[in-house]
């Protein structure tokens, strides 16, 4: 029996992971963007287009050319504006003690702005703490699983991953997965590789369709260039939303 998203606030105590659940349910979606374009100003212009139907925004704030300090200025102005959170995509991999740096330093210094983090569990618990010792109350989303053919997060990795979620509840929001990895109603599942017109990209990247991957146990769908890449990007957004918050609400149902 699935939980509403409602019910879910009762299980979840994650600040963020809260904070964003309220906004899947004031906005009726449970969509994330993905906005993986490489300059600041259509990073921004698309983000404006797409925000009204978004309740978190996913960044790979080290693809942006032109970068400076003012474009995350200006998305926390639009995630204020459009209600929605923001999700840096930085996949952490290293020692804590190089991941606190990557986090907090450089020029990037995304826990100065970003909702949300993730990393790889490779590494063992230390990256956790590492992440841990220099957030700003950011929640950390494990990535258990990818979308990517011929990954390695194979049965054994992804209990470690979610053993390493279970210790770290006070930090840990969620997963990163293709599928539910977890009866454990307190994480979210953020599933990626969602595109209703396309199945791959030839790189390795394996797309389902939102129903699909609300089917499979997904909380936010994570699309990107199936809204970037299309014509009209709010409009193909709203419908990515739809789609989406539709399947969960008849996944209630059943
Ligand atoms: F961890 C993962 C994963 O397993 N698959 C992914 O696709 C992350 N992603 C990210 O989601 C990836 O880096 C892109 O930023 C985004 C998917 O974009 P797409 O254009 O919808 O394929």
């Amino acid at each position: 029996m699935v939980k509403s998203f409602s019910d879910r606030l009762k299980c979840v105590s994650h600040p963020k992971a809260q904070e964003l659940i309220n906004i899947i349910l004031r906005k009726k979606s449970n969509l994330c963007f993905s906005a993986d374009v490489t300059e600041s100003q259509k990073l921004l212009e698309l983000v404006d287009k797409v925000g009204p139907h978004i309740c978190l925004l996913k960044t790979h704030i080290d693809i942006v050319s032109d970068f400076t300090p003012d474009l995350v200025t200006e998305l926390r102005k639009l995630a204020k504006k459009y209600d929605f959170l923001i999700f840096e995509d930085r996949k952490f991999a290293d020692l804590g003690n190089t991941v606190q740096k990557q986090f907090s330093e450089g020029i990037y210094k995304i826990s100065s702005w970003a909702d949300f983090i993730n990393a790889h569990v490779v590494v063992g618990p230390g990256i956790i703490t590492g992440l841990k010792n220099v957030a700003h109350n950011q929640g950390l989303i494990l990535i258990a699983q990818m979308s990517a053919a011929g990954n390695l997060c194979h049965q054994a990795y992804i209990k470690e991953a979610l053993m390493m979620a279970e210790d770290n509840r006070s930090f840990v929001c969620g997963f990163i997965c293709t599928e539910s990895v977890t009866s454990d109603e307190s994480f979210l599942n953020f599933v990626p590789g969602v595109n209703f017109s396309s199945s791959g990209d030839g790189l390795g990247q394996q797309f389902v369709s939102p129903s699909q991957a609300v089917q499979k146990g997904a909380d936010v769908i994570i699309v990107g260039r199936g809204i970037y890449q299309s014509s009209n990007p709010a409009a193909t957004a709203k419908e990515y939303k739809e789609l989406a918050y539709t399947a969960y609400l008849n996944l209630l149902e059943s």
